[in-house]
Order: structure tokens, then C-alpha cells, then sequence
């Protein structure tokens, strides 16, 4: 069945990390409507989706360090936040299923260390990122942090890899700005003087300069959803998990062939109208 890419290496991961394996039910539309914090559980939160009933959606986050890729995914999860920053040593895997436009789908979301690099084949997938699932994700969710842009440097070489060395063509890539909360704002306050006031409505100015460039860069000429967020407050998670099952899901329907399966190293990416793809 071509709809969703088989769980092949999922049996083959078992023992080898630490699987997370928490399996909730989420309707996208339901819950971005506000509806309610409780969620259907759709089986016990001890096991793992059968790997010969169930296809699976693999979503990859990706980012510099201490972006929040962690806390995005505990919060969609888990409904959970901590201040508290662990960077992240080992990969963890977790298993939500997701109901978008009356479709069901079980999702793996990986959360991977920081990696310096993107795998260019398989030799360096196997030999520095084994098991991680890096190049036959199904799509992609690469955070920067809002209130320090310079992170944004890291995702832009990352995707450049990416398109270097994959064929990007029907895999999306959701790019999102997380920490949306420490963003600044130049309001006064009766503590800042004139001086002051004018410095922070001038790196304010700066900041909101240099977002501008980012959105226009990922949505005109990467052709990438865009999301903001802030994982702390939980505001806006659910829309980035929804952006991005909408571009999963019009993939399927538009039947768009993904293969769990690196491709041939000489395909590289191409441009596609209407997906993330090549600049
Ligand atoms: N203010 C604020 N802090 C956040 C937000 N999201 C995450 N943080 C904090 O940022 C720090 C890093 O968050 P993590 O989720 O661990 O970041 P990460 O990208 O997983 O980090 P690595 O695993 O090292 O790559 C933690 O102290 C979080 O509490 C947010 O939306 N707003
Ligand atoms: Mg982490």
C-alpha cells in the first residue's frame, strides 16, 4: 500500500533507543478550535502501533540547540513544559495519531541530538546518525528560535543539504519560529527613559527586520510553510502540527509516491509548484 510509508525500520529500532512510546489520538481541527484539553487516547500509552497493522508518518525536528525542538514536541504530546533546559542526548521517538480532514494518521515524531550535519548519503547516515531516520523522513520540521534569529543560519544550511543531497521533491518541510513569547516589544513602561526607550525600539526594529527576510526567504523562495509559536505557552503548537499534517495530507490525496527508501544519489531535488522544494 502506497498510502504512508511502511514502519520497516521501526522494528528494526526497537531496543535501540528510547522509545517513547505514548499513543494519543489527536483531532487537529477539534483541538485548534479549542476544544477542550482532554484527548482521546486511542490505546494504551505502554504500546508501541503494530508495525504490521499501522503506516506511519515520520516527522524529523531539526534545529541549532536550545530552540525549543524538545518542548514542541512535549507540549503537542504531552501537554507538558519545563523551564528547565536537558539538551537532548539520544534520540526519543513518540507516537501520536493524528485526525486531519477526516484522516487518520499514526505519526512518529523523532527528536534527534543537535547534528552538526545533513547525512549527504547513506554511508554517512549509517556511520554518524544510525537509526536516527534522518533521509527517509516523511517530512520535516526545522525550528529556529524567534528571539535570537542567528539560529535561523543553522536551519538555512541544514535545508540547504537537504536539497543537496535528497530529492525534496513531495517531502514537506515546515520551517517554524518557536519562543514567539520573548519576542520584543517596544512598548514603554515608566521605568525606561527616552534613551533607552529609543535603543529598544531601534533593535526591536532590527529583529522585526530581519523576521521579515526569513518569511519571505522560506514562504517565496523555498516555497515552505511557515509557522510561529511558543511551546511555553502552548500557543500555537497544534497549528504547526496541523500546517504541516495539511501538507502531508494534500501530498496523499494529490497521490504524491514518498518511499521509505533513500533515493538514487544522483537524484537530486527539483522544483515542485506546489510543495516544499527547491528554491
Ligand atoms: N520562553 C520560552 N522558552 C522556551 C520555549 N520553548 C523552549 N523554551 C526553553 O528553551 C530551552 C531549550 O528548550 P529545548 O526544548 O530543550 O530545546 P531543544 O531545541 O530541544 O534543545 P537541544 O535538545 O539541545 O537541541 C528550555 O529552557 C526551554 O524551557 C518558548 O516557547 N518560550
Ligand atoms: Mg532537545
Amino acid at each position: 500500500m502506497n498510502r504512508l510509508d511502511k514502519i520497516k525500520d521501526d522494528k528494526h529500532n526497537k531496543g535501540n533507543c528510547n522509545n517513547q512510546n505514548k499513543i494519543l489520538e489527536l483531532d487537529l481541527d477539534y483541538l485548534e478550535r479549542g476544544g477542550g484539553g482532554t484527548l482521546a487516547v486511542g490505546g494504551s500509552p505502554s504500546v508501541e502501533p503494530s508495525p504490521d497493522s499501522l503506516d506511519l508518518v515520520k516527522v524529523v525536528l531539526l534545529g541549532a540547540p536550545a530552540v525549543g525542538k524538545t518542548s514542541i514536541i512535549q507540549q503537542f504530546v504531552w501537554s507538558d513544559f519545563s523551564e528547565e533546559y536537558v539538551p537532548t542526548d539520544r534520540k526519543h521517538t513518540f507516537y501520536p495519531s493524528v485526525i486531519i480532514n477526516e484522516h487518520l494518521y499514526e505519526v512518529k515524531i523523532t527528536d534527534v541530538p543537535v547534528i552538526p550535519y545533513f547525512p549527504i548519503n547513506s554511508y554517512y547516515e549509517w556511520a554518524h546518525y544510525r537509526f536516527y531516520g534522518l533521509r527517509n523522513a516523511t517530512a520535516y520540521i526545522l525550528v529556529f528560535d524567534l528571539s535570537n534569529v542567528e539560529t535561523f543560519q543553522y536551519i538555512r544550511t541544514l535545508r540547504d543539504q537537504m536539497v543537496e543531497s535528497r530529492d525534496m521533491r513531495n517531502v514537506p518541510v515546515l520551517v517554524v519560529g518557536n519562543k514567539q513569547d520573548l519576542l520584543c516589544s517596544a512598548a514603554p513602561t515608566a521605568a525606561s527613559g527616552l534613551q533607552q526607550l529609543a535603543m529598544a525600539e531601534s533593535a526591536c526594529g532590527d529583529s522585526r527586520e530581519k523576521r521579515r527576510n526569513i518569511v519571505n526567504l522560506v514562504r517565496k523562495h523555498w516555497k515552505c510553510g511557515y509557522v510561529e509559536c511558543s511551546a511555553k505557552y502552548n500557543w500555537r503548537v497544534i497549528a504547526v502540527f496541523k500546517e504541516l499534517m495539511e501538507m502531508i495530507d494534500a501530498l496523499e490525496c494529490t497521490g504524491g509516491v514518498r518511499s521509505a527508501e533513500p533515493p538514487p544519489e544522483s537524484s537530486t531535488g527539483q522544483a515542485n509548484e506546489n510543495r516544499c522544494a527547491v528554491a
